[in-house]
């Protein structure tokens, strides 16, 4: 039987009592309840982490925990909020960073950092340039945290591995979908040497290896009540991997006037001001460590980590939608066509891209 969700709750290191657990948004991956508790307590995140993407969920509780108390130390430093300007992953009671059900499901809680806001998209410039120095202050302070982080999403970022996945997935045409889109298969086909060159630059060290977040959607970052960016949550993904994925996977999200999964292609484009105004947010940020040739690639990257979610899109609807849930049949599809618009929208403005980043560079 399902363990109740209050039960789960209680199992964790709280303060206060439990007044209600209540369902939060609506994740692809996880699933996610806020905690309430009784009055002059904080409130909780609960979430039951999919064990089928993050693997082994211990080992990715401990990358969360050491990402966290490194930041809680620099922010300290810095003479910072820890509790407000870094995530707290609160203990089970048996001191586990995670509680293991009755099912064997594996569930997580940090504290609720309150009087925040986190928004749904970067309308303006200036929200897309608050963006940018999140996602760069975060990579900044998690620069020098040298204790390695173990790898629970294996070739997450890593075109050659997703490839290798592709080809399996096409080959085993397992629901029978393959032939309906011959077209949108050669969107990934005649796309394959440019990306495999890109990504050969990591795996050769030319491009280096650091601390990424690796989902860096605006809603994961938490603003304070003036605007100011307070922290980065989400963490279930740090890796170490190219940062550029994160600048890449922000542009992705930030920059798309459609929706991810836009019926309306017509709605989907890059808008070049959010990617100006979060490029120069970020550079502020993380001009001082980056490489030559992590800069040089930084327009590059958001073609990338879009490419690769048309492939991963594309991948999981010929592979009868295993990864991603999907609310309707074609869900996934209509994801990669959205996606794919998207990509166009970034090749056909690439020289500009390029160009705002050379632009930055000098105004610094
Ligand atoms: C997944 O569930 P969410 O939105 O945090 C996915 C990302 C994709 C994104 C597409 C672990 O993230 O890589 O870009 O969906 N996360 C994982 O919207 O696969
Ligand atoms: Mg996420």
């Amino acid at each position: 039987m399902k363990q109740p969700v209050f039960d789960v709750a209680t199992k964790f290191q709280l303060e206060g009592s439990v007044i209600e657990v209540k369902a939060l948004g609506e994740g692809f991956i996880n699933d996610t309840f806020i905690i309430e508790t009784s009055e002059g307590s904080p409130n909780y995140i609960l979430q039951r982490k999919n064990k089928k993407i993050f693997s082994p969920i211990p080992a990715m509780m401990e990358n969360i925990q050491k990402v966290c108390l490194h930041i809680k130390k620099k922010v300290k430093e810095a003479g910072g909020d820890p509790m407000r300007e870094a995530m707290t992953v609160t203990p089970a009671v048996d001191g586990k960073l995670y509680y293991e059900d009755e099912e064997n499901e594996y569930w997580a809680v940090c504290q609720f950092i309150d009087e925040t806001i986190a928004y749904e998209a970067a309308e303006t410039p200036e929200l897309a340039y608050a963006g940018g120095k999140g996602i760069g202050k975060f990579q900044s302070l998690v620069s020098d945290l040298k204790d390695p982080l173990t790898d629970i999403l294996p070739g997450f970022h890593n075109i050659r591995f997703r490839y290798k996945q592709w080809d399996e997935v096409l080959s085993k045409n397992p629901v029978g979908r393959k032939a309906g889109v011959e077209k949108e298969i050669e969107w990934i086909e005649s796309r394959r040497k440019e990306m495999l060159d890109f990504w050969k630059l990591v795996e050769d060290g030319i491009i280096p290896i650091r601390v990424s977040h690796n989902d860096t959607k605006i809603n994961n970052i938490l603003f304070d009540q003036k605007g100011e960016v307070l922290c980065v949550i989400d963490l279930d993904t740090v890796l170490s991997s190219t940062v550029l994925n994160d600048f890449g996977d922000a542009m992705r999200f930030y920059t798309n006037t459609g929706l991810e999964d836009d019926t309306n292609l017509d709605n989907v484009s890059m808008d070049i001001e959010i990617y100006k105004a979060f490029a120069k947010g970020y550079i502020e940020e993380a001009g001082s460590f980056l490489t030559n040739k992590e800069i040089e690639y930084l327009a590059f990257s958001a073609k990338y980590i879009t490419y690769e979610q048309v492939l991963r899109f594309l991948m999981d609807y010929i592979d009868g939608d295993n990864y991603y849930k999907v609310k309707s049949p074609d869900h996934n599809l209509v994801r990669t066509k959205a996606q794919y618009k998207l990509l166009q929208s970034m090749e056909e403005q690439y020289d500009e891209m390029k160009k705002v980043v050379k632009d930055l560079l000098t105004e610094l």
